[in-house]
């Protein structure tokens, strides 16, 4: 008898921490040949069962296959892992979070050791990965021929989006949604601070918070178009002169709610500093100057 199931390419994975072991799942479930490491070995045992073969070192794991994907704590762990691992010849990914500057210098290193590499950022938490509708999705950024021989394979537990041959691009722009969203974090803090002492459901605040942030969203849009014609007055549905005025019952508002305003002060500071410049008639986006260093 013929066995007609199709032939999966193998992978090796490095590292069984929550989202190691979440990828780790999608790439069994598909029939993907899957050889892991884990520092800590009982991590990996479990996924014996479901089909793994587990190494007792990185080196072993290294290789027994060509791809082989990183999902350490941070790049010092990578550094670690991979010492005594024969690197020549080997595709590596590394999906371990990075600065753009460790990205770039890893990819070096890796090339002084005979592999091609590439670097990913990955926009997704472990229970958004296997599941298409989630949204979720890697940056990867680095050796364009490894993404495209290994593109099927790494598409398998979330999307997969290639940035650009820089190795340091993915996780520049993972850090840079990253730093929104620690914004956005720090924004809601606030806003529920404000009402949480009061006698408002906050489960019927939420959605309304929700579909705030939401309508607000797509100023993003109008910033990238100022910021790529250098012209930050045209499209303002909100003046910087009149925000700054605003500013002044928000700060009031959180005194009278017995709420520090240390989350809002930084980002109110440029305001007026961009207003003092004779920038009224702006967005927001001209504070984006004052940033730069
Ligand atoms: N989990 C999340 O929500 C985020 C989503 C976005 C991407 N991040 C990044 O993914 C990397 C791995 O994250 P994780 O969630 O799997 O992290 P942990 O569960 O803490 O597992 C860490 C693994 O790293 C191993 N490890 C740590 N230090 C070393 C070392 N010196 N040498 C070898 N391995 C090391 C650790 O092994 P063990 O503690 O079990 O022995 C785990 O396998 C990360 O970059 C996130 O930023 C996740």
């Amino acid at each position: 008898m013929t066995d007609n199931t199709p032939q999966r390419n193998p992978l090796t994975l490095l590292g069984l921490g929550a989202m190691g072991t979440a990828l780790a799942h999608t790439w069994l479930t598909a029939g993907h040949p899957l050889t892991v490491w884990n520092r800590t070995a009982a991590r990996s045992e479990p996924l014996a069962a479901h089909g793994a073969r587990i190494t007792a070192t990185a080196a072993e794991a290294v290789a027994a296959s060509d791809l082989v994907v990183l999902c350490l704590l941070d790049d010092a762990s990578v550094e670690e892992a991979l010492q005594g691992a024969d690197l020549n010849g080997k595709d590596l990914v590394n999906l371990t979070t990075s600065t753009p500057g460790q990205a770039r210098a890893r990819a070096a290193w890796a090339q002084e050791r005979g592999a091609r590499f590439l670097d990913g950022g990955i926009m997704a938490i472990p229970p958004m990965i296997g599941v298409p509708e989630s949204g979720g999705y890697v940056f990867y950024s680095g050796s364009r021929p490894l993404f495209e021989t290994h593109e099927q394979v790494l598409a398998v537990p979330t999307g997969a989006r290639y940035v650009g041959e820089d190795a340091g691009f993915a996780a520049l722009q993972d850090v840079a949604l990253l730093s929104a969203m620690t914004g956005m974090f720090a924004g809601l803090s606030h806003a529920f601070a404000l009402v949480r002492k009061e006698n408002i459901d906050l489960k019927e605040f939420a959605p309304l918070l929700v579909d705030w942030l939401t309508a607000m969203a797509p100023a993003t849009h109008t910033t990238a178009e100022q910021l790529t014609s250098d012209d930050y007055t045209t499209g303002v549905a909100s003046n910087l002169a009149m925000m700054v005025a605003g500013n002044t019952t928000l700060l009031r508002t959180a005194e009278e709610q017995g709420v520090s305003s240390e989350l809002l002060l930084p980002f109110m500071d440029l305001m007026e500093r961009r207003l003092k410049d004779g920038h009224g008639d702006e967005s927001t986006t001209g504070l984006i100057e004052l940033l730069s260093r």
